[in-house]
């Protein structure tokens, strides 16, 4: 192997008018799956908005928001088996929604109370909870595979993360080892084009990052990812290649964090507006719309009718959420170790006397 091609396909099946862009695939004729795609993303933006309304009213903490992501989450949450296991990052709010992850968990986990990474839904059981450290959950995604491997079962582990992750130690590790091991795993990349204030051009010296996945030894793949159907093609194909024993894929989705980092980011502050508002016009809602309307299958009436039922579902949701109650105090640190350290014991004695002295305080 002296001389390997490096061939980085690309997809995209949409222009951001929402036109055709050439043959699609088969499965695409299905006008019930793409409708289904599109309310998913639909309630996945108005439950987004929300989250950012109760973060700025203080009910709940720092959150990041999944504005602009929406088309990369659902098609992975909805081609996703109920065995599958997903190893998200903190932007998953669309792939968690269609795990079957409650939208109240989503805001307790949000909002600190360890209960929202504690899923009722037994479908969502093996998931794991959304990880903050960057790119360690590459990792875990890979320990994952390695038992599914060992076992010989169809299952595949799916892992996200940012285009800024893949700068770091423990992405290109879990590379390295899905590939020598050929591991059941899809890595996919959301490269929105920022890690906080810093710009994807300047994150790494390589035209793609999908070819990090040549290194490794298997396929690397960018896709647009404002266009459903482009996603949704690719990683379905990802995850039969993974399920087949054919071994890891990377999909690099490349989108745009049309929001703030997180509510506690002013993106204003190391951006244009000028280059906002142009990445709204490639937004994946609005492009799958006009795909659907373009086909008579959408008009304002379901939209409008649509809108009223998801903020139906959402505000059932808020209400569910803040009825749930506060948890002990000593629950923060509670699953941090099974046996605790001395020092520590000490600390969550400490703890629990001052929470106990101002309880005792609000009292009198
Ligand atoms: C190990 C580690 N280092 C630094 C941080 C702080 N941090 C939080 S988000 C972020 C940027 C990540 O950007 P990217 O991977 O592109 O994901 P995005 O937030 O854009 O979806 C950084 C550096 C962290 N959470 N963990
Ligand atoms: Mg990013």
């Amino acid at each position: 192997m002296h001389n390997p091609r490096i061939d980085i396909p690309y997809t995209r099946h949409l222009d951001p008018e929402g036109r055709l862009l050439g043959e699609l695939p088969a499965w695409a004729d299905d006008f019930n799956l793409l409708t289904r795609l599109y309310r998913q993303m639909v309630l996945t933006r108005l439950f987004d908005q929300k989250a950012v309304a109760l973060q700025r009213t203080g009910r709940i903490g720092t959150y990041a928001p999944t504005l602009g992501q929406e088309a990369i989450g659902v098609a992975i949450g909805s081609l996703m088996r109920e065995e599958d296991v997903l190893v998200p990052y903190y932007r998953d709010t669309a792939v968690q929604l269609m795990r079957g992850v409650r939208m109240e968990e989503i805001l307790l986990y949000w909002g600190g109370d360890e209960r929202g990474s504690a899923y009722a839904d037994p479908a969502v059981a093996q998931d794991f909870p959304l990880c903050v450290p960057i790119a360690t959950q590459a990792l875990h995604a890979c320990g994952v595979a390695t038992a599914f491997k060992i076992r010989g079962q169809h299952r595949v582990a799916v892992t996200t993360c940012g285009d800024g992750a893949t700068s770091k130690g423990d992405f290109l590790e879990a590379l390295n080892v899905a590939g020598a091991w050929q591991l059941p795993m899809v890595f996919v990349v959301n490269n929105n084009q920022w890690a906080i204030s810093v710009p994807r051009s300047i994150q790494c010296g390589a035209a793609t990052l999908a070819q990090k996945a040549i290194g490794a030894g298997f396929p690397g793949e960018q896709v647009d990812g404002n266009d459903m159907l482009a996603v949704y093609d690719r990683v379905r194909a990802a995850l039969d290649r993974a399920r087949h024993g054919k071994g890891p894929v990377l999909l690099e989705c490349i989108s745009y964090r049309l929001g703030d980092h997180t509510t506690a980011d002013d993106a204003t502050r190391y951006r244009s507006a000028d280059e906002v508002k142009k990445a709204w016009q490639e937004e994946p809602i609005k492009r799958l719309q006009a795909y659907l309307a373009a086909n008579a299958v959408w008009d304002e009436g379901r939209e409008q009718a649509l809108i009223a039922e998801c903020q139906k579902e959402v505000q059932a949701a808020v209400e569910r959420f803040e009825s749930a109650g506060t948890q002990p105090v000593e629950s923060v640190i509670d699953h941090v170790y099974a046996s605790w350290p001395a020092p520590l014991a000490e600390q969550r004695e400490m703890l629990l006397e001052r929470a106990a002295r101002r309880e005792v305080n609000r009292h009198e």
